[in-house]
């Protein structure tokens, strides 16, 4: 057994260092029946619509050691991306995550230079780094390592920062001194987000059906819009919800300077979204979100808010 519960808090200022928000760790050996029971019925009432993975990866999700051999902590990060509203030129909207440079490649870069760090403190440590990268219960890891609340909107809130925050972890083979999570914080009465929504998709507080999910409809829904959709005006993502949050009200603008709005995306102006090519949008956009999802669904959706408006 690998115990490095006398490095914690170097780990952590490490994290820090390293220019994560803040830091926490989770035991990963604890099976929590609720929460997978609530995942399951989550899954019965097809909320996951087309994105098949969240089914088929299901059991990994709950065993770790599926994902890392021994796997006892999951040590989890919050990496800011919160810019304000992004100042977009086109009428286009694009949510504030997306219109920087990809999350996937710049958090795991920086997970992977802790896991490093790790190393360095004990050669036998083995990790995996993820974030939104693998069957994960991210939010409830990060919730449980006391990093925030989850709110009504299924976000996780970090009431100091609010919820404009990428969650990413590393999954590692030793065990630590584990954090607790935070008490006295919730969404209270408020229920902005649920009637900022203009397709109803959060059905109940902090479960968010993911057909009706704006974000959903213009990122992971695949074929052609068989009726008309209320995108909001946007082409990828939304915000809505996050929006009118009263805790991101006053978020500070701290995102990462990698998370800023890209100025090829800042100065695309509606035509030029409506004449992209295929190679051009390769070159501008291969480097963010935009780009994994790809321009088909992108014609299609400026196609959708056009015909709706
Ligand atoms: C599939 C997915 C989506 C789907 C479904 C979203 C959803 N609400 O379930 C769609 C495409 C709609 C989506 C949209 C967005 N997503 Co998304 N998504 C994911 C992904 C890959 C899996 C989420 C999932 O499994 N959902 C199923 C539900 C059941 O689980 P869950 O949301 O993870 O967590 C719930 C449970 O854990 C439960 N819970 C927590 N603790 C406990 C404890 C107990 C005992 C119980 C019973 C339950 C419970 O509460 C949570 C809310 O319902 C995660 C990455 C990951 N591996 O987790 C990112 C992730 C959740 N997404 C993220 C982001 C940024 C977004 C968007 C903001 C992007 C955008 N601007 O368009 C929106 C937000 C929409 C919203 N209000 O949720 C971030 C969220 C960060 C944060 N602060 O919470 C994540 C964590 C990716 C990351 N690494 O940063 N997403």
């Amino acid at each position: 057994m690998i115990r490095i519960e006398k490095h914690g808090k170097t780990i952590k200022q490490k994290a820090l260092e390293l220019g994560f928000y803040t830091v926490g760790f989770s035991d990963l050996t604890q099976p929590n029946r609720e929460l997978e029971k609530f995942y399951d019925t989550w899954l019965e009432k097809d909320f996951h619509g087309e994105m098949h993975y969240l089914k088929k990866h299901a059991a990994q999700r709950f065993k770790p050691d599926l994902l890392v051999q021994n796997a006892k902590s999951a040590i989890v990060v919050l990496a800011p991306y919160n810019h304000g509203k992004p100042q977009l030129t086109s009428k286009y909207k694009i949510s504030r995550y997306a219109v920087g440079l990809d999350y996937h490649y710049v958090v795991k870069q920086k997970l992977s230079d802790l896991l490093a760090f790790l190393k360095t403190l004990d050669p036998a440590i083995e990790g995996r780094a993820f974030t939104d990268t693998a069957p994960v219960p991210e939010r409830y890891l990060a919730a449980k390592a006391g990093l925030g609340f989850i709110g009504k909107n299924g976000m996780l809130i970090n009431p100091e920062i609010g919820s404009y925050v990428f969650i990413g972890e590393l999954y590692i083979n030793a065990t630590l001194e584990y954090d607790k999570p935070l008490e006295g914080y919730s969404c209270g009465e408020c229920t902005r987000c649920l009637q900022a929504c203009p397709n109803n998709a959060i059905v109940a507080p902090g479960e968010v059906d993911s057909r009706r999910c704006i974000s959903y409809k213009t990122i992971e829904h695949k074929s052609e819009f068989e009726q008309p959709e209320n995108l909001s005006g946007h082409i990828f993502g939304c915000d809505i919800c996050q929006n009118v949050c009263p805790y991101n009200k006053n978020a500070p603008v701290n995102g990462w300077q990698e998370f800023r709005v890209k100025p090829e995306i800042a100065g695309m102006a509606t035509e030029d979204w409506e004449a992209l090519g295929s190679s051009a949008f390769k070159k501008q956009f291969s480097d963010t979100v935009l780009f994994r999802t790809g321009l088909r669904r992108l014609r299609r959706n400026m196609k959708q808010i056009t015909k709706t408006q």
